[in-house]
């Protein structure tokens, strides 16, 4: 029997978008797509793109401060990056049907989230290392496999977002392989900003699995391929490593190779600071957005020549073409 009743038509279409998902065939914006796929994806491309544009303050007020010419080059490139990171994203959430302009206001409006992350205060030129190592190390662990994602703009702006993440993430184990290698006083100031950052990093990958309300859906759709738990164990175990070649004390005094697992043990993650930032109430939630949201108020003078020029530029454009000789 032919289906006559449209939530019949729905479900099929449904079905063949799943199909499609399940033979790894790429959703572009002009596909038929499944209203909570779309907002799921715009709620995590905004985010991830807010989280960009937030992220380059830490390290952005280090840029005058940094030690030497040679280091401030490369923050600045750094930071630069990140910027670019959260243009490609605004452009990949706007081709599923969302003004930038909106996606602003929802981030100035506190609606959005942004990476927890974002919200602690880097005190030392340190934090410039442990931020390179530690909250670019995690991004990439949980970028790379986006790549791979089901949305074909998101996916291909991940690609060259994950080659530039790996630079960031070498030049801060370089910042702090110099300060541990230093004297005492910059292996101490190393030490902090890594006992600082790892726990908030370790958190970046969102609630444990049992928490989590969109990994389900989200692994089914293929937006995420890894569920938080396993891709923060990856982090764990990657770190663990990796601080011996930088001759620190872990963090965490439980940590503990766990033979039958093949994976590090690890100690309680504070899931009530981790709300907390995310709520809202972190050491610097509100200093972020206001700086955000100056940055903003003080650029509108820019937004509005840019527009102005792209105006006369398109009058230029059909003078021309109606009159050639004139124009000329
Ligand atoms: N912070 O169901 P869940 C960078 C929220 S920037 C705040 O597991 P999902 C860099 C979550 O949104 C890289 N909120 O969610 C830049 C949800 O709330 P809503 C940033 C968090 O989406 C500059 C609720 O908790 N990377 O690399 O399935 C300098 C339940 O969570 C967080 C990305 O954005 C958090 N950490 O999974 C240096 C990657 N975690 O929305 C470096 C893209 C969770 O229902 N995003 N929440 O109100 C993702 O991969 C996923 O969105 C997440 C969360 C793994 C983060």
């Amino acid at each position: 029997m032919v289906p006559n009743d449209s939530s019949a038509v729905v479900v099929s279409l449904e079905d063949q978008f799943q199909a499609k998902i399940d033979a790894e065939i790429r959703i572009e914006p002009k596909d038929w797509m499944p209203d909570a796929y779309r907002k799921t994806l715009l709620r995590q491309i905004s985010q991830h793109a807010h989280s960009e544009i937030v992220g380059m303050l830490p390290e952005g007020v280090w840029i005058t401060r940094a030690p030497s010419l040679k280091r401030k080059q490369i923050l600045m490139a750094k930071v630069q990056d990140e910027a670019g990171h959260g243009l490609y994203l605004y452009a990949a959430a706007e081709t599923l049907g969302m003004e930038r302009d909106e996606m602003y206001e929802e981030l100035h409006s506190g609606k959005a989230k942004y990476s927890s992350i974002f919200n602690y205060p880097s005190i030392s030129w340190a934090d410039v290392g442990a931020i390179g190592w530690l909250v670019d190390g995690a991004a990439i662990l949980n970028q790379i496999p986006l790549c791979r994602n089901s949305y074909g703009p998101y996916a291909r702006a991940m690609v060259r977002i994950c080659k530039e993440e790996s630079f960031h993430q070498r030049q801060g184990f370089e910042v702090l392989l110099v300060l541990a290698n230093g004297s005492p006083e910059q292996r101490a100031m190393a030490q902090d900003a890594v006992n600082r950052w790892y726990w908030p990093s370790v958190m970046m990958f969102g609630p444990s699995d049992g928490e989590s309300t969109h990994s389900e859906q989200s692994m089914r759709w293929k937006i995420k391929r890894f569920s938080n738990d396993e891709l923060r164990q990856r982090f764990i175990d990657m770190v663990a490593e990796q601080i011996k070649v930088l001759g620190l004390e872990h963090p965490d005094p439980q940590l503990k190779w766990n033979e039958e697992r093949g994976h590090y043990d690890f100690g309680p993650i504070d899931w009530d600071e981790f709300w907390n930032v995310v709520k809202g109430n972190g050491p610097c939630n509100r200093e972020r957005l206001e700086t955000r949201k100056k940055a903003w108020d003080e650029g509108a003078w820019v937004r509005e020549a840019a527009t102005a020029y792209a105006e006369k530029k398109q009058q230029r454009a059909a003078q021309t073409e109606k009159s050639p000789a004139k124009a000329a």
